[in-house]
Parts: structure tokens; sequence; C-alpha cells
């Protein structure tokens, strides 16, 4: 059976099973495009199997998952002997508790002071909504340690949780892309800027983005 996913050109989020897909070499699933502006996602068919009524979601045979890095994690595993391995080895605990430390600081410490940042200075202008400055005032400096923490890390590995590319550079890099957008990352880091020129220049980024990168290029102003 084939797998379907529903995502949306606008859904960074969708990036990170799509990226996982991309890079294992997958393209046999497929893409059910939810318009999330018109409300598709909002239908008592999604609603029945997303308790948010939020994209992406995966159905693939009896196995339905919503939340990306876990649908991420699931193809990772799926798919585990194809492509680039993405997992740390399963038996080993040493790897496996740095694995989940690298993984749980990019939601704790990074996609939760990102994504109020991208609400205010993508997603509020391009609905027509006004700004509330108050959000960017509590998250910009919060975000700002987290990016310092995060290049100093890269002074002793080349990736986000290792020595390898894996799932947690997947994690990062959708909001990590959509925050370029709304400030300067890289200036005075370049470690973080050389990860990020590293992990964006692979084949599976490239192919990915083009999509959300149209979307939103007529959807918000100043992409
Ligand atoms: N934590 C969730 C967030 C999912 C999410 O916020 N999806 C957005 C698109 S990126 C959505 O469906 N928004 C429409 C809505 O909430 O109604 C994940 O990573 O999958």
């Amino acid at each position: 059976m084939t797998i379907k996913l529903w995502t949306s050109p606008l859904s960074y989020n969708s990036l990170r099973p799509e990226l996982v897909l991309a890079e294992k070499g997958i393209d046999d699933f497929e893409i059910v495009p939810t318009n999330i502006m018109t409300g598709e996602h909002k239908t008592p068919e999604f609603w029945e199997k997303s308790i948010f009524g939020r994209v992406p979601l995966i159905e693939d045979g009896d196995v339905v998952l919503f939340e990306s890095r876990a649908i991420a994690r699931y193809l990772a595993q799926k798919y585990l002997n194809t492509g680039p391995r993405l997992l740390p080895a399963a038996n080993d605990a040493k790897t496996n508790g740095t694995f989940w430390m690298w993984m749980i600081l990019e939601i704790e410490e990074f996609n939760v002071h990102a994504v109020p940042i991208i609400a205010e200075t993508i997603v509020a202008p391009a609905v027509g909504r006004s700004v509330d400055q108050a959000v960017l005032d509590r998250h910009r400096p919060r975000l700002t340690n987290c990016l310092e923490a995060l290049d100093k890390a890269l002074l002793k590995m080349d990736y986000l949780g290792g020595d390898e590319y894996s799932l947690i550079d997947i994690n990062y890099m959708p909001t990590m892309y959509v925050l370029t957008k709304c400030m300067n990352l890289f200036e005075g880091r370049s470690n973080l800027s050389k990860w990020w020129n590293s992990v964006s220049g692979r084949d599976a980024w490239k192919k990915v983005i083009k999509p959300l990168d149209d979307a939103y290029a007529s959807a918000a102003p100043d992409w």
C-alpha cells in the first residue's frame, strides 16, 4: 500500500518527513496537498486522523501518525538501511543518550522561540494581522542565546548532534530556513554558518525546499 502524506506547500513542518524521504531516495509515496489557508485540514475526515487538525500527517497501512518529528523518525526507521542512516545505533546507550539530548534541545530551546518569531515576522503580515512586538521582545533574546550555544557546540562537532548528518539536523533545518527570512542568523556565528552551508547544500534539501519557496514567495510580502 502506498504511503499517503498530507502536507501543504506553506507548511515548513512538513519538510521534515519530506526531507527524510528525499534523503532516502524514496519516491513511491502519495502527497495529499492540503490547503491550510482555506481549511482543507479541518474536515471531519482529517480531524478523525489528526487530533489537532494539522499537517503533516502520514498514513501507511494501519500506521497513522501526526507530528512532523515523529513521522520523520518513523520514516528514518522504516528505511534505515537505505541512504544515509540518520539514526544512532540502536543498542549503544551512550550514542542514544547523546542523540536524544540534542534531539530534545531542538524542541525545547530552539523551536519554542523560533516559531513565535516566524509567526510575527512572516505569518502576521501575510494574513494581514498586526505584529505583536511583545512576542518578538520576549523570544528574540532567548533565541539569540540558543544560536550562540549552537555556534559554540559546532566548534566540536560537524553536525547538530555529532559528526554525522542525522535526523537532528533535519529537525532544525525547516525552521532555521524560515528564520533566515526573519533575522540575520549567521553574522558572527561562523560555525553555525558553516553547518548551514553544508546541510542546505545537500541535494535532498534543494529538492524539498523549492515548492515551499514558491508558495511563500506568492503568499508572504518580502519573502
Ligand atoms: N508540532 C507540529 C506542528 C504542526 C503545525 O503547526 N502545522 C501547521 C502547518 S506548518 C498547520 O497545520 N497549521 C494549520 C492549523 O494549525 O490550522 C508538527 O511539527 O507537525
